[in-house]
């Protein structure tokens, strides 16, 4: 059965609102979804009902926390296709995930003269851990091109993995091009080079099924907030002989097991990664989350976001002084679509399509070096999600067209 995106909007209270007397199209889903009324309801019953620092207690409250917290591992676990529940840590987000595995593993394993790998689509958060490594290290970057279809250059991979690579680093979906990175073929051309991959999920996981063991991907992260969870939660996965060889980045109370005068020891996996007490709502909020994007089903949501897309697509192309960038083949793209409007700046465009209720963000999309590499400053950028419709796509079309007539398009 296809997604009724129409009834699936119903199940979100922010989106039933107007804003500047039109009804809200919400399009920055790539900076942070909304959130249904299943996980505000988590958040208020724990609460409400459970309330209780984890791991810590033997009072009832204590268990009944804890025990809904590691359930949450259990369901990522079962999302991603993790092996244990030993792999799957939570921190607050992409970030710190690919931050402690630059930290931790980083650290360790590189060396002066050693190649990390990147593309030059990476999110910030993919860049910067790994440019503060090679400082630190030594180590050089190294960096795959892109094909003018905005299509990683896989040839160039294939000659810049090699013998000196330590990491290759790079995102399963871009948060500005829309498309989908060959994962599996990155992760086999880094393994034959004896490197690791790491995997920048935050654009992935809430919009595609995810199965780490299929894309053999070593370290896998993304992000709560993305995917219909709340904020400041988000997961390293990793596999465990990876994991088992790496420091905690942190130190504190419940990642313990032993502490002496002069010297600690660690717990076991995952916890010796979560010190101090945890964002235990957002990880039940999290599970909700899961629950309910499970319930409908990720292939599904894949589908519905490329049918949304080839209906947009043939009419913003269609549009006097629009461009586009990434992608145009629907099968390796998501529902991210940047554009500029020839002439007017993607700020006045974001701010003119706010006053019809549309919602889209403007900037460099944290991706200052793509910018560069496209000759840009900044574009507009529209990012769909489950409850998005075939009426938002119309709406955000007409707006395109009311801010074009509100410039003057083509009179100045
Ligand atoms: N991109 C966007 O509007 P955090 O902030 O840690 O949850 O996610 C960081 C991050 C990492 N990688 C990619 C590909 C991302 O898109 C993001 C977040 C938002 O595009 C905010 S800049």
């Amino acid at each position: 059965m296809k997604l009724d995106s129409q009834r699936l909007k119903k199940d979100f209270p922010i989106l039933q609102q107007q804003v500047n007397d039109e009804p809200l199209i919400y399009l920055d889903n790539a900076a942070t979804t909304q959130k249904p009324a299943a996980v505000l309801d988590a958040l208020q019953m724990y609460y409400e009902t459970s309330n209780a620092n984890v791991h810590r207690g033997v009072h009832t409250l204590a268990e009944r926390a804890t025990n809904q917290y590691e359930a949450v591992r259990e369901k990522v676990r079962q999302f991603i296709h993790a092996n244990e529940t030993a792999e799957v840590i939570f921190t607050r987000g992409t970030t710190t995930s690919l931050n402690w595995i630059a930290r931790s593993y980083g650290e360790a394993n590189v060396f002066e003269g050693d190649e990390i790998v990147l593309t030059y689509m990476e999110h910030h958060s993919n860049w910067i851990p790994w440019q503060q490594l090679a400082k630190k290290t030594g180590a050089i970057l190294r960096f795959i091109p892109l094909l003018e279809s905005g299509e990683l250059d896989l040839k160039a991979a294939e000659e810049l993995i090699g013998g000196k690579t330590k990491i290759v680093a790079v995102s399963h979906c871009s948060n500005v091009l829309g498309v989908i990175n060959p994962i599996t073929e990155l992760a086999e051309m880094a393994h034959q080079a004896g490197a690791v991959v790491v995997v920048d999920g935050a654009q992935a996981v809430p919009h595609m099924p995810v199965d780490v063991q299929e894309l053999a991907a070593d370290f896998y992260t993304f992000s709560g907030h993305k995917m219909l969870g709340p904020t400041g939660i988000g997961i390293l996965y990793g596999k465990r002989h990876l994991l088992e060889q790496m420091e905690p980045v942190e130190f504190g109370g419940e990642m313990i097991e032993l502490v002496e005068e002069e010297d600690s020891t660690w717990k076991e996996l995952p916890w010796k990664f979560e010190a101090g007490t945890p964002n235990i709502a957002g990880v039940i909020g999290l599970g909700a989350a899961i629950d309910y994007l499970s319930t409908i089903g990720m292939e599904k949501v894949h589908i519905m976001e490329q049918e949304l897309i080839a209906y947009l697509w043939p009419q913003l192309e269609k549009i006097d002084g629009v461009t586009m960038y990434g992608p145009t083949d629907p099968a390796v793209r998501t529902g991210v679509v940047s554009f500029n409007l020839e002439g007017i700046h993607p700020h006045d465009v974001a701010t003119a399509m706010d006053m019809e209720g549309v919602a889209v963000r403007a900037g460099n999309h944290c991706a200052q070096p793509l910018m560069r590499r496209l000759n840009l400053q900044s574009t507009v950028r529209a990012s769909f999600y489950l409850y998005n419709t075939t009426e938002d796509v119309d709406k955000f079309v007409a707006a395109i067209q009311a801010v074009k007539e509100f410039f003057q398009y083509g009179t100045l």
